[in-house]
Parts: structure tokens; C-alpha cells; sequence
């Protein structure tokens, strides 16, 4: 499944892609709603139509929180095999908290993720934003499009996989897709040019076949990304690097907040791991408890 947009499932089949409807017994709502990354049944029909029987067993599911306060959690795709997460060094801004909420969606649906560090030509040491993520266990790759920094490491991580570009609005996730593939023709803008609250260049989650091999999809970027659903004490799982310092928090039940000789929060200290990352786990850790009572 490669979009839904209105009623139209476009579908990649044997190479091509062509536009099916869903059979009457998937409307009604009989069997599962149909995501993008699915793999579908289809049935050609003899007026040439094509319809979808049915949703093969779904390898895994990528789920998030619905933007604001509604408390619905959202499907976003099937069958993904990792998630790449990309930040621009400039316009906007660098944001290390963000970035870490979007790494922390992709770990607990289990997925592996990449950090990608694009708009590489607008700052001096792009690198050096990335640093702390390569020390956490992620592959880093930086990126720049204009220049076309990253294109081979970039084109290596995804092909033959099926990856999901995620990240907020405007730090050039269409623009990489062009830069790697350019047939792609994905729909891209200035960010100065973008207006007020709310204003998307990509508006649908879209997946593309990539000639090496492998699937790419693109997202509207997100300007909120929720955590609800994630329960406190699965959090600190999500941040890899504090895995081998957990067993000697004094505590049993450290949350690392500030529990006297907690390891991780001296391994901040002593710089091992990065103190930006240990700060975005405590303010998600706050976040989660405070969701958690609303459950309750
Ligand atoms: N200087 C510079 N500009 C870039 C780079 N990559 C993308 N841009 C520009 O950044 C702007 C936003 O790029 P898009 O690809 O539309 O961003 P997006 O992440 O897809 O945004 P949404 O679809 O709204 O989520 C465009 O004007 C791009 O040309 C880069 O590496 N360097
Ligand atoms: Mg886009
Ligand atoms: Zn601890």
C-alpha cells in the first residue's frame, strides 16, 4: 500500500503502481483499516478495475499519540523496517528535545532509527549535533542538499528496507527523497515563505518505491509529538545508551531523577553520556507520569 488519499488505495504492484478500491467487506469495517505499508490481496477485476481483499499479517505497526489532547493513538504505518528521524542544523533551529521525542516514538514500537543531521551548509560543525546520538548507539548521517553531502551513506541505510522519513516541518525530508531520487518530484518549500501554525508542504504520508530496491515514506512533519501511551517506567528502555549504566543505579526502581547514586545521572556527570539526552528523558519522564494519572 503505497497512499490512501480520499478513497483512492494506490497500490505497488509487480513493479507498477495503479489505483484499487476496497472490497465491500472492508468498508463496513469488517476486517482491519488498511495502512500505508500494507500488503494487500488484490483482485483484478474483468472491467479492468482492481479492488483489495485483504491485509496480509502486518510485520510491525508504527503508532503514535494523536496531536492534541485527543487520546486516540494514531497507525501511522505497516511493515516498516526503521525509522529516520531528521533534524535540520538551521531553520529551523536544531532541537535536541525533539529529536529525542521523535527517537523515543521509534523505540517503543521497537523500530530501529537513524538520526539525520541535513542543512549541514548553513552551520559550521553539523557534525558535532549529531555527536551525541552516535554515542547513544544510532547510525548518524548529515546531509546536505544543495551540496549533496550524504547522498551515498544515505542511499546505502535505506535500500532494500522499507524507512519512514519522520521530523518537524520544514528541515527538508521531501527535499532528501529528491536529492536521492530525483524522479520523485516530491512537492517542497522555503520555510520562510510558510505562514502561522499548521502549514505542511507534504499533507499525507506517502510511501515511494526506490530504484536500488526498497521503500521510502514521507511524512508531513510534525510539529507535536505526543507520548501518550508510553508508560513511565518503559522509558528509560527507550534511551540505549543509559542500558548499561541502569545496573548500578543504587536502586532497584531508580528513576533517575534524583535518587542519590544514580549511575546514569553520574555518567551525565563525568560526560559519558550526553546531559542533553538525560534532561529530555526527565522532562518525558514528567510528561508520561502526568498522562499516566489521567488513565487512572
Ligand atoms: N540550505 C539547505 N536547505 C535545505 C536543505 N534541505 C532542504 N532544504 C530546504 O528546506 C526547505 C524545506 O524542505 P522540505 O523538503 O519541504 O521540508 P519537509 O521536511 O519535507 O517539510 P514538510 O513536508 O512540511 O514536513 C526547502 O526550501 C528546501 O529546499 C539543505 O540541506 N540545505
Ligand atoms: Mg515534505
Ligand atoms: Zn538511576
Amino acid at each position: 500500500m503505497l497512499s490512501i488519499i480520499g478513497g483512492t488505495y494506490r497500490v505497488f504492484s509487480n513493479g507498477e503502481t495503479l489505483d484499487a478500491s476496497l472490497r465491500g467487506r472492508m468498508k463496513r469495517g469488517e476486517a482491519k483499516r488498511v495502512l500505508v505499508g500494507d500488503e494487500v490481496l488484490l483482485h483484478a477485476h474483468e472491467n479492468g478495475s482492481v479492488t483489495i481483499e485483504e491485509v496480509a499479517e502486518r510485520r510491525t505497526v508504527l503508532r503514535r499519540r494523536m496531536p492534541g489532547k485527543s487520546r486516540g493513538v494514531r497507525s501511522i504505518a505497516a511493515n516498516l523496517d526503521q525509522v529516520i528521524v531528521v533534524g535540520a542544523a538551521d531553520r529551523p533551529r536544531w532541537d535536541t528535545h525533539l529529536i529525542d521525542r521523535f527517537l523515543v516514538v521509534a523505540e517503543t514500537n521497537h523500530l530501529p532509527a537513524v538520526v539525520v543531521v541535513n542543512k549541514a551548509d548553513l552551520v559550521d560543525d553539523a557534525a558535532s549535533l549529531g555527536e551525541p546520538y552516535g554515542a547513544a548507539g544510532y547510525d548518524v548521517i548529515v546531509t546536505s542538499v544543495p551540496h549533496g553531502v550524504g547522498v551515498e551513506p544515505l542511499r546505502r541505510k535505506l535500500a532494500n528496507r522499507v524507512s519512514l522519513f519522520t521530523g518537524s516541518t520544514g528541515v527538508g525530508k521531501s527535499a532528501l527523497l529528491n536529492m536521492l531520487q530525483p524522479g520523485l518530484r516530491l512537492r517542497t518549500a522555503e520555510v520562510s515563505r510558510r505562514s502561522g501554525a499548521g502549514r505542511h508542504t507534504t499533507t499525507t504520508t506517502e510511501m515511494h518505491s526506490l530504484k536500488d530496491g526498497g521503500f521510502v515514506v514521507d511524512t508531513p512533519g510534525l510539529r507535536d509529538v505526543g507520548l501518550w501511551g508510553v508508560l513511565p517506567q518503559e522509558l528509560a528502555a527507550a534511551f540505549p545508551e543509559f542500558a548499561s549504566q541502569i545496573p548500578h543505579c543504587r536502586f532497584d526502581n531508580c528513576r533517575h531523577v534524583a535518587e542519590p547514586n544514580c549511575a546514569v545521572a553520574a555518567a551525565a556527570d563525568s560526560g559519558e553520556i550526553s546531559r542533553a539526552r538525560l534532561d529530555s528523558y526527565r522532562k518525558l519522564l514528567e510528561e508520561a507520569v502526568q498522562a499516566a494519572k489521567h488513565w487512572e
